[in-house]
């Protein structure tokens, strides 16, 4: 609350947080040579760092609506990603940039036996709260490294984050509501909106088996705090183990259906977001799938942290290499590490687990014995029997890339 972007605006009732209007508008970008993100492949280059309100400087994918990557040197600070750091993304340009919690409900309303229209504070009080570690990535994390290369933002590995969520149970908001037993989908929606009439609006669903599950939750504290007003504020849904897509920001409306969810506001369910639907989630590079399916759970991935591409790295010495590797929620299997470019691999340790959706961080204290250049790779795999694959498979978004990534070395 002393960041001094961070306006909270206190009259006798009012309680209005303000991402910081003017600084929304024009954010920093700062072009300094030590002041730039790391670039992605070839074409792009160096990325700019910018200054956007309660975060620290982040890359800057693009600015309108506001999309930004944790730099990725962050992951080695710890496991949990700091809300400054925590990656931003928004598809609409009309997003909001000034909430009144004193105008804020959430609506629950569709195929219940009672519409709910609720408070922060009602919803704060309406169950137990509960507490979860978990990952959120953009489907399109990684994007940047598709070969043969795709449309999109051309994301490094900075579009994923992992905190502790505070809130309550859906199930427990649903059941409040009373859910209808012809219910089939239900559809979320934030306060952000398009511009255009012609532009859908951000409506994610998820299927009422779902919805009624344990682990999906409405969270309004992320790492302790008030969620960053850029991650969602007031409230956001969490949905453990999948995709950041699902993760609705600024949530306001449940809308419980008796059927699936089609029309014009259906864009991100049944356009946008889908992949192969066979086995791999791939087709052969620039060919378009018969048959997609909407994007859905987390792939087993891992990641070198300790050392960036092209750093340095001293012969003969003890060396501690260190990441981080999280899966869908099914449970880590192992971590196995090379340090000749994928000849040979040893497992590395897994340090204490947060939680099954959480990032887990794994070690490995190692010795080089010869000067050069060299390739690290890091392998995880799961308890439902995935592991990454040594070659990236391709689909038209570039969603969901999980293959192994090498972080070339030099050891001096
Ligand atoms: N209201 C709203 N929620 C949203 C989006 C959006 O555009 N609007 N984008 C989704 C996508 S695709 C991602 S990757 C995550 C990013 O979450 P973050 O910005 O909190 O990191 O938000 C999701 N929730
Ligand atoms: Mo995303």
């Amino acid at each position: 609350m002393t960041d001094n972007n961070y306006k909270l605006i206190r009259s006798r009732r009012r309680f209005i947080r303000n991402a910081g209007t003017l600084a929304l508008a024009a954010p920093l970008i700062s072009r300094a040579a030590q002041d730039t993100g790391e670039g992605v492949t070839f074409a792009g280059g160096e990325r700019p760092l910018v200054q956007f309100p309660e975060k620290r400087k982040l890359i800057l994918v693009h600015s309108r609506p506001p999309h930004l990557e944790t730099p990725f040197s962050t992951f080695n600070e710890s496991v949990i990603t700091a809300n400054d750091a925590f990656y931003v993304r928004y598809h609409l340009a009309n997003f909001p940039t000034s909430i009144d919690l004193a105008d804020y409900r959430l609506k629950i309303r569709g195929a219940v036996k009672k519409t709910l229209s609720l408070s922060l504070d009602e919803l704060k009080s309406i169950v137990e709260q509960v507490e979860l570690v978990a990952v959120n990535q953009c489907s399109g994390n990684s994007r940047g490294y598709s070969s043969p290369r795709v449309f999109g933002a051309q994301l490094s590995h900075g579009a994923m984050g992992n905190a502790r969520w505070t809130g309550v149970p859906l199930k427990a908001v649903l059941e409040k509501a009373g859910v209808l037993s012809d219910a089939k989908q239900v559809v979320f929606n934030g306060l952000d909106k398009p511009v255009l009439p012609t532009t859908p609006d951000f409506h994610k669903t998820l299927d009422i088996e779902h919805v009624l599950s344990p682990e999906p939750m409405l969270a309004w504290a992320m790492n302790g705090e008030d969620l960053p007003f850029l991650n969602g504020y007031p409230l956001k849904l969490i949905v453990p183990g999948y995709f950041g897509t699902y993760w609705v920001k600024h949530l306001s409306d449940i809308v419980v259906l008796d059927h699936s969810y089609k029309g014009h506001d259906a864009y991100f369910m049944n356009k946008g977001y889908r992949i192969p639907d066979n086995d791999c989630m791939c087709v052969a590079p620039g060919t378009v799938a018969d048959k997609t399916r909407p994007i859905s759970t987390l792939p087993v991935r891992s990641f070198i942290t300790s050392v960036m591409a092209g750093g340095e790295l001293p012969v003969n010495r003890r060396v501690e290499l260190k990441g981080i590797a999280f899966d869908s929620g099914e449970g880590l299997k192992s971590v196995d590490v090379s340090i000749d470019g994928g000849r040979t691999w040893r497992a590395a340790k897994l340090s204490a687990s947060l939680g099954r959706f959480s990032f887990r961080e794994w070690k490995l204290d190692i010795s080089f014995t010869q000067i050069g250049r060299t390739a690290l790779m890091v392998r995880a795999s799961n308890r439902a029997g995935e592991i990454q694959p040594l070659k990236a498979d391709w689909n038209p978004g570039g969603y969901r890339r999980h293959a192994v990534e090498t972080t070339p070395v030099t050891i001096i």
